[in-house]
């Protein structure tokens, strides 16, 4: 046994190691260089080989990771060196004032440089490491005491148990920020609403509440992820600059904002921000701002701190994507396919630099779910160029005056009365000639998703509606530009401009068309399988439900709306309207049942002179006709290129037809 015990710890050194080199490479580098079933079985066999001998479990083994029994309540942990804030600014002048005063203070310095880099919007941590084991880890807290969170930040893979390195510091202690990735955070809320629990306002919120949990099992559940970005004294690490201070936190296996930019002089520092904050919609994390502290740590010493804040160090904040307001009213969208959309109408609010006054609310479940009130104090929040959305209602602020949201039972367009079909959360409106989804189908039809006719946007499609002069797709293609320059903000250049869109849209691709037409479950992917398979819109109107199920991806739902669609006499009249005033999508081929190779199968030996074999594959294909790769008797021809090969032979044989490529040549014209 004392021998087995001996192979035990050995081995558990091997995957100890081995496991913390691979996760490093996967959750720090981003970098794999095994497979995860291969990660899997080292960790299984670590896990079995700890279950047989407990006491051989070490602090850095990455089982620890896993998390352990609830606690009653976290502990005290009081910072050797405060856990400071920062300073803010908001604008070029105060960056530059910032630069002014650190100049004033240092008097014999001329020239600075900067370490800039994402303010992450997640929780400060410190992690303490002692001779390269992690051995405590704790919130900022007040700053001079923080809560012990060990347990929980053991479970953040990217945080490691153990640095890396021959000789690790006897103490270090390392500064970052926790957070949560925003497609994690999109997820975990999808799953806690799927599980009727209360959502999370934020990926910080979400952040910071995974970071307290007393059972540290239900944080190693949560993405979790961790920055680097200093440590509690410099006098830790042998670094003369904090630029290279964090090269040396990644040497350790630190995860260090691949953001940071050393800066040589503040005009860097101010085009690194711009460039955050054009790119910052497009992280897949949050960031509130900037940090800027003064590269060399030499000076960073000599500058000090003030009470709460380091002198050498600056936060400079983004505009908000955050903002409250009120609840105005809920105002019911009708769309193209007839769902009704609750839309939020709110209280003017400047978020991140647009006005926002609506917000959207998705149908009635999600207004359940967030329990809003007309009335209520509400968190708005703007991402990019997402639609804004209510967070949540500020419960707190409820006056008792707030009244709740009333669905409608009819539709706010023609009011034919609305159902809600099986297994779907939206409303709808199943009225054909409803006013509000034709003018939706409209716009949809000249817009970028559809024919994509240029000077025909939402706005023009509107007049156009309400001029009566476009009430149905063929109208368009019957404007003239006589009619158009008569009408508000319109001149005879844009008119004719417009018609001569209109006109270019008519030989647009039959997919184009088909997304257009706005089917149910016919987008663009579907729309080009259609196009692949049926090539003329007269050959699709006449496909059978079989014939549809054939296409790749169409199942029998999207089969029977295509039936369904081609089958309505409405329909059909429209098209032909649409087919008489030219609009001809692609190029016109014959209908399956005339194509002149159908029923034949042509096999291909010895090489051909004037085509590739792909090329002629091609052109049979196109034909109706099918290829095959080997003799048979399904084969009708057999198309002898230069120097054929024993098929030839065979083939006459079986009685084959076989031609030369002259032959082949006359058969395709
Ligand atoms: O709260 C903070 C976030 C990020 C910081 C910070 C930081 O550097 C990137 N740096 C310092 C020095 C402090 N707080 C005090």
């Amino acid at each position: 046994m004392a021998d087995e015990k001996e192979v035990a710890r050995k081995r558990l050194r091997v995957l100890r190691d081995e496991l913390a080199f691979h996760g490093h490479r996967y959750y720090v580098l981003d970098q794999p260089v095994i497979a995860d079933v291969e990660y899997d079985r080292l960790f299984r066999e670590l896990l079995a080989l700890e279950e047989k001998f407990p006491e051989l479990v070490t602090d850095d083994s990455p089982s620890q990771r896993v998390g352990g029994a609830p606690l009653e309540k976290f502990a005290g942990v009081q910072h050797r060196h405060a856990m400071l804030s920062l300073e803010n600014a908001f604008s070029d002048a105060e960056l530059r004032d910032f630069e002014d005063r650190l100049l004033r203070f240092l008097k014999d310095t001329p020239q600075l440089s900067y370490v800039a880099e994402p303010k992450m919007d997640g929780l400060a941590v410190e992690l303490v490491y002692e001779n390269g084991l992690f051995v405590q880890g704790s919130t900022r807290g007040d700053g001079r005491t923080g809560e012990d969170i060990t347990r929980n930040l053991k479970t953040i893979a990217a945080i490691p148990l153990r640095l890396q390195g021959e000789s690790p510091p006897v103490l270090l202690e390392v500064r970052g920020e926790v957070f949560m990735g925003s497609a994690g955070f999109k997820k975990m809320n999808e799953e806690r609403a799927a599980a009727g629990e209360s959502l999370f306002a934020n990926p910080r919120n979400a952040a910071a509440g995974s970071l307290r949990q007393l059972d540290s099992r239900l944080t190693a559940r949560r993405p979790l992820d961790f920055y680097a970005y200093g440590i509690s004294d410099p006098a830790q690490v042998a670094c003369p600059t904090q630029h290279e201070l964090l090269a040396q936190l990644m040497d350790f296996g630190l995860k260090v904002n691949p953001l940071v930019r050393l800066c040589p002089k503040m005009d860097e520092v101010i085009a690194h921000y711009r460039h955050l904050l054009e790119i910052r919609a497009r992280l897949d994390y949050e960031i509130d701002g900037m940090v800027v502290k003064v590269n060399s740590l030499a000076l960073q010493e000599r500058l000090g701190n003030k009470a709460r804040t380091p002198r050498w160090a600056v936060a400079c904040k983004f505009p908000a994507f955050q903002a409250t307001t009120r609840l105005l009213a809920v105002d019911f969208q009708v769309g193209r396919t007839g769902v009704v959309t609750p839309v939020a109408i709110l209280e003017p609010v400047a978020i991140g630099g647009v006005t926002v006054s609506r917000a959207t609310l998705h149908n009635e479940e999600e207004i359940k779910r967030k329990d809003l009130r007309i009335g209520d104090r509400v968190l708005v929040q703007r991402a990019g160029d997402v639609i804004p959305e209510i967070v949540q209602p500020i419960i707190d602020l409820r006056t008792g005056g707030e009244e709740p949201v009333a669905m409608p039972g009819h539709c706010p367009s023609c009011g034919h009365t609305l159902v809600r079909e099986e297994g779907e959360a939206a409303l709808r409106c199943i009225n054909g000639h409803c006013p509000a989804q034709r003018l939706r189908s409209l716009i949809h039809f000249t817009g970028k998703t559809g024919m994509d006719i240029e000077g025909l946007g939402k706005k023009v499609m509107e007049q156009l509606f309400a001029e009566k002069l476009v009430n149905d797709i063929p109208d368009i293609y019957a404007l003239r530009p006589e009619t158009l320059e008569r009408l508000d903000g319109w001149a005879s250049k844009s008119a004719e401009n417009a018609v001569a869109a209109i006109a270019a849209s008519q030989n647009a691709s039959l997919a184009r068309l088909l997304s257009a037409l706005g089917i149910r479950h016919v987008g663009e992917v579907t729309a080009a399988q259609l196009e692949e398979r049926f090539q003329t819109m007269e050959n699709l109107m006449a496909a059978s439900l079989e014939e549809l199920l054939t296409v790749e991806g169409i199942g029998e739902q999207v089969a029977a709306s295509i039936r369904d669609y081609f089958g309505d006499p409405a329909v059909q009249k429209m098209l032909e309207r649409l087919r008489q005033l030219g609009v001809a999508p692609g190029k016109r081929v014959a209908p399956l049942g005339e194509l002149p190779l159908r029923g034949a199968v042509l096999l291909f030996t010895g090489s051909l002179s004037s085509f590739s074999r792909d090329e002629a594959k091609g052109v049979v294909k196109k034909l109706g006709g099918q290829v095959s790769s080997s003799l048979s008797r399904k084969v009708t021809h057999l198309v002898c290129g230069d120097k054929p090969g024993s098929k030839l032979q065979k083939a006459e044989e079986l009685g084959i037809t076989i031609i030369d490529e002259k032959g082949f040549q006359q058969l395709i014209s």
